[in-house]
């Protein structure tokens, strides 16, 4: 009998640990729904989100409780909420999306709330959308390295820091070492390098006696003159310095209203290096 007794007692503290550890799971939030954070620079309206409610398969029968009710009543329990606007409802599975007022100070703590609430699918602010930068070049939408999910480089928040907001003005020459580059391509002829020195120097003479004559703008190594672009075609009729022209332009062609928009499209000059013909190559002892 003792026996029994004693087992009954240990039987009553383990579903007192039990019912207190159940308990205490109800304080803590879901660890299956990932944490919300507001991304940065976020803009949306201020004590607003958008909430979508997907009640599938929470009721067993789905007549016996209308599910935007149900939501209302969840909504409650988390913080002051108003009704904006009803957006949608899907009739076939219940869900609804609807527009909300929040009285909170801490609006992403008030989504992770809301986020808990069973049938929530999900809750966001109501984020400002605004009308695609038509400030670009014409081809800026066709430089998909610019605005794409998986190889984005993110420049146009990096335009908006540093030249919008004048971080810094200081010009920076960029060496491409390729084929020739066209200097007088409309995109790049005013972000091309220009050897002051030669430039108001006489020609066929050293001006600034660095080894190479009225080097201008850079320097052909493969052909060993001063002509950057040579304007041939190598023997597979490719022409010979149009890669060198191209990197030249993802590096630096200007915001002018033409063509594309290099990286660094203002503070940049390109020095042409030239030592590769076309699809020929070009070896690297030249250099
Ligand atoms: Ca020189
Ligand atoms: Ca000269
Ligand atoms: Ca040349
Ligand atoms: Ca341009």
């Amino acid at each position: 009998m003792r026996k029994i007794i004693s087992l009954f007692i240990a039987i009553i503290i383990l579903l007192g640990i039990v019912h207190i550890n159940i308990f205490a799971e109800g304080n803590v939030q879901n660890e299956n729904i990932e944490m919300f954070s507001m991304p940065q620079d976020a803009k949306y309206a201020e004590n607003e989100v958008l909430i979508q409610y997907s009640p599938v398969g929470m009721f067993a029968d789905e007549s016996d409780v209308s599910p935007e009710l149900m939501m209302s009543e969840n909504l409650e329990s988390v913080s002051s909420v108003e009704l904006i606007d009803t957006l949608s409802v899907d009739k076939e599975d219940g869900s609804i999306l609807k527009q909300l007022h929040v009285e909170t100070e801490d609006l992403e703590k008030t989504i992770n709330e809301m986020r808990q609430i069973p049938g929530v699918e999900y809750v966001e602010p109501n984020y400002k959308l605004y009308v695609a930068n038509t400030d670009y070049d014409p081809n800026f939408t066709k430089q998909w390295a610019y605005n794409n999910p998986v190889y984005n480089i993110n420049v146009e928040n990096v335009w908006e820091k540093v030249y919008n907001d004048n971080i810094s003005k200081t010009e920076t020459i960029v060496a491409v070492l390729d084929t020739g580059v066209d200097i007088y391509h409309e995109d790049l002829k005013d972000n091309i390098f220009k050897n002051q020195e030669e430039i108001y120097g006489n020609t066929e003479k050293d001006d600034d006696n660095n080894g190479f004559v009225d080097d201008i703008a850079g320097w052909d190594f493969l052909n060993n003159d001063n002509t950057v672009y040579d304007n041939t075609t190598d023997s597979t009729g490719e022409k010979t310095d149009s890669h060198g022209t191209h990197v030249a332009g993802i590096i630096a062609a200007a915001k002018n209203g033409v063509g594309m928009q290099g990286v660094a499209y203002e503070n940049v000059k390109i020095l042409p290096v030239k030592f590769i013909a076309g699809k020929e190559g070009g070896i690297f002892q030249t250099l």
